[in-house]
């Protein structure tokens, strides 16, 4: 599996997102996706799936210490001593020691940021988590979240798939040394008929979601493709034994559109 580096992280190019996977098919689908090959699993406070993900790794019968795990802290733990709490309890739901990435799940302009992030490196240096981040940060808030962050920061996990222009958020990511994380990276199914994706897929033997998963990986972002259907964990990792030339990269590029974005909620940031 290929890695991202980010500001001394390693994170597999793909993950197992779990975002909507809940109880038993949550806890199956991840201890599947361990034993076919991923070593990234994504999940959150949010999501109530932390005991599933935790459970699936354990059946999976694959070493902790070889799988990437991330969670994410619900914008309500986000003052100081609600935050290591929130934490503690998600490692005890997840039965694990540390998590290998935090991340702030939403900007929550209540609680003063320089604080939660303070809150959020202490996490780190107790050794509640090897690594920190944040998701769903515009440009400006990375930069603001940079600068008061007393340890690195190493990625931004943001919606990306063909159809959203990203392009802004990732250079804020490069110039800061950080991964861009990409959710929701087949734009939750709407990709599989667009005529550009299936061309290409039909010349690469490949289909319209393989192509879309290389497209972001060749861009060094690290993709975590949610799925229920386990015939599907297999085809979104089987995406190393191809590579899009720089036409085909710039014929995806061009899906972009101002309605691409799939995810939005009354409490998200203005949007780059
Ligand atoms: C509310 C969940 C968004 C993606 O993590």
């Amino acid at each position: 599996m290929q890695l991202v580096e980010a500001n001394g992280a390693k994170i597999p190019s793909i993950g197992l997102g779990t975002w909507e996977l809940r109880g038993r098919a949550c806890a199956r689908v991840v201890e599947q996706a361990l034993r076919l090959g991923y070593r990234h699993i994504d999940t959150a406070q949010a999501y109530d799936n932390e005991r599933e993900v935790g459970e699936g790794l354990r059946a999976s019968g694959i070493r902790r210490d070889e799988v990437f795990v991330t969670t994410k802290i619900w914008t309500n733990h986000f003052a100081p001593h609600d935050l290591e709490r929130s934490v503690k309890e998600s490692l005890v739901r997840l039965r694990m020691p540390a998590v290998d990435l935090l991340l702030l799940h939403w900007p929550n302009p209540q609680v003063p940021l320089a604080e939660t992030l303070g809150a959020l490196a202490h996490a780190k240096t107790m050794g509640l988590a090897r690594h920190i981040g944040v998701s769903n940060f515009t440009v400006a808030l990375i930069e603001e979240a940079v600068k008061a962050c007393p340890e690195p920061l190493v990625c931004d996990q943001v919606e990306y798939h063909p159809y959203l222009d990203q392009a802004k958020v990732r250079q804020a990511c490069v110039q800061n040394g950080m991964a861009l994380v990409a959710y929701s990276p087949i734009a939750k199914g709407k990709i599989k008929n667009d005529p550009i994706l299936v061309r290409i897929g039909r010349d690469r033997h490949k289909t319209p979601a393989q192509i879309c998963l290389r497209w972001l990986v060749q861009q060094n972002v690290s993709a975590i493709p949610r799925t229920s259907r386990i015939e599907r964990l297999s085809e979104n990792i089987d995406i190393f034994d191809f590579e899009l030339s720089d036409d085909e990269m710039d014929q995806i590029f061009r899906l972009a559109h101002p309605k691409g974005r799939l995810t939005d909620f009354g409490f998200a940031p203005k949007w780059d």
